[in-house]
């Protein structure tokens, strides 16, 4: 193993503690808008994930009636649904079964669709190229096809969400990147998105859908999957301050992303399903740091200030191919949707920190 060393970065202070992500609760953006939805029925694949969980509990405060897809016959996360947010309710089916698609459709009547529901982990997507093709990209003609045929079907419009991403921008070709940037994915995850991005277009301009793309930028919350370099750095942290783990083993730690909150950002998903015209929007913070950077906020939450003996690397997490560096720029959102990020960096990190201290200590007894 080798031994990072620290390229120094200031770091801040905490100031969103636990308490404060639990009581997050939206400021609505558009008062007009809100007022507009009451009683609107919506229909969310990758309900179990991050952002599905942050988006059903968004619609839920504004009076919809949600309902969430479950794919397994025995899926481990039914439990977290029915505790979090129990109100929605749960249909079993597959991105990759359309007829299970149709069936959810026949039920939930819904109208707005949230196309979440994808293998989102770019590291994985190398070792089962096949399997995130069908899921991640044909999923998102299977989840098109649903809405044609029950729009066919019953007359019933339905307005369309694909969770796009900053990874098809890949070996970026401008700086930062918005709408109009050349697409140029670096992973099987990233081609998959590109399939998703331009059929969700083609639908629009084929049927005159409602169908818009939200090309969001990494985001992040205590709800991130462990997998994921933020989570896995601030559980680390964790439970290296309290004694439970030695070390932390990284692959890259030059790579630069655009990170927000997660909470935020199901915000601009909704925004775009109430415009009067589909479309493609870009949703960042226009702000990048390295995973250098990270490490220096998560441990400085735990008041260490050099993290090198603290920090491995490991070939195993080094990508066949990697995105180095992602800014974005959400201007369009800014203007047209009226979206702001309002989490920062710091506070985010400390957030995600403070979660897991909590969860650690929960765990370990302490
Ligand atoms: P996540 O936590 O990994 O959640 C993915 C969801 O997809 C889970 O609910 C998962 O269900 C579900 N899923 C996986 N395979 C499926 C299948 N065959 N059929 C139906 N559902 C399936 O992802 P996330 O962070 O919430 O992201 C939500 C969406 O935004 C994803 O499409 C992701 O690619 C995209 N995105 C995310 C980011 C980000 O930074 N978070 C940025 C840009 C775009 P199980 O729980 O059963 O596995
Ligand atoms: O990696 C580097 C890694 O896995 C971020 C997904 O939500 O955002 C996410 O994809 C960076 C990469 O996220 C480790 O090489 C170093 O450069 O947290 P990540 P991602 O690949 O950016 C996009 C927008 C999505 O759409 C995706 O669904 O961190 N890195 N060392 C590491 N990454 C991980 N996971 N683990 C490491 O040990």
């Amino acid at each position: 193993m080798l031994r990072f060393s620290a390229q120094r970065v200031s770091s801040s202070s905490s100031t969103v503690t636990v308490a404060d992500v639990s009581a997050w609760s939206p400021e609505p953006f558009g008062r007009e808008q809100e007022r507009n939805t009451t009683m609107k029925r919506a229909f969310i694949t990758g309900i179990t994930g991050q952002d599905g969980l942050y988006l059903a509990e968004l619609l839920l405060s504004k009076g919809y009636k949600v309902f969430g897809l479950m794919r397994g016959q025995n899926n481990p996360k039914r439990e977290l649904l029915e505790r979090v947010i129990p109100d929605v309710e749960i249909l079993t089916g597959d991105l990759t079964d359309l007829s299970s698609l149709m069936r959810a459709m026949s039920v939930a009547k819904p109208d707005e669709f949230y196309n979440l529901g994808a293998i989102s982990f770019v590291a994985y997507s190398w070792e089962n190229a096949h399997l995130t093709s069908e899921v991640t990209g044909m999923g998102v003609l299977n989840a098109l096809e649903a809405v044609r045929l029950h729009t066919a079907a019953t007359g019933q419009q339905v307005r369309f969400y694909q969770a796009s991403s900053s990874e098809m921008f890949g070996k970026v070709q401008t700086v930062p990147q918005n709408e109009d940037t050349l697409l140029w994915p670096r992973s099987p995850y990233g081609v998959a998105k590109v399939y998703g991005h331009y059929m969700t277009i083609n639908y629009r301009e084929s049927y005159g859908m409602h169908a818009s793309s939200g090309v969001l930028f990494n985001h992040e919350s205590p709800r991130r999957g462990p997998e994921f370099v933020t989570r896995k750095v601030t559980r680390a942290v964790a439970r290296i301050s309290l004694g439970l783990q030695d070390t932390l083993t990284l692959g890259n730690i030059d790579a630069q992303r655009d990170w927000g909150f997660a909470g935020d950002y199901v915000e601009a998903m909704w925004l775009m399903l109430q415009q009067d015209e589909p479309d493609d929007y870009v949703i960042s913070t226009g702000e990048t740091q390295s995973i250098r950077v990270l490490l220096d906020h998560a441990f400085a939450a735990v008041g260490i200030d050099d993290w090198t003996p603290y920090v491995d690397f490991d070939e195993q997490f080094m990508r066949p191919a990697e995105v180095d560096l992602l800014v974005g720029d959400a201007s369009k959102a800014k203007e047209k949707l009226g979206w702001e990020p309002r989490v920062k960096f710091p506070e985010l990190v400390s957030m995600m920190v403070e979660a897991d201290l909590r969860e650690q200590k929960e765990i370990a007894g302490l």
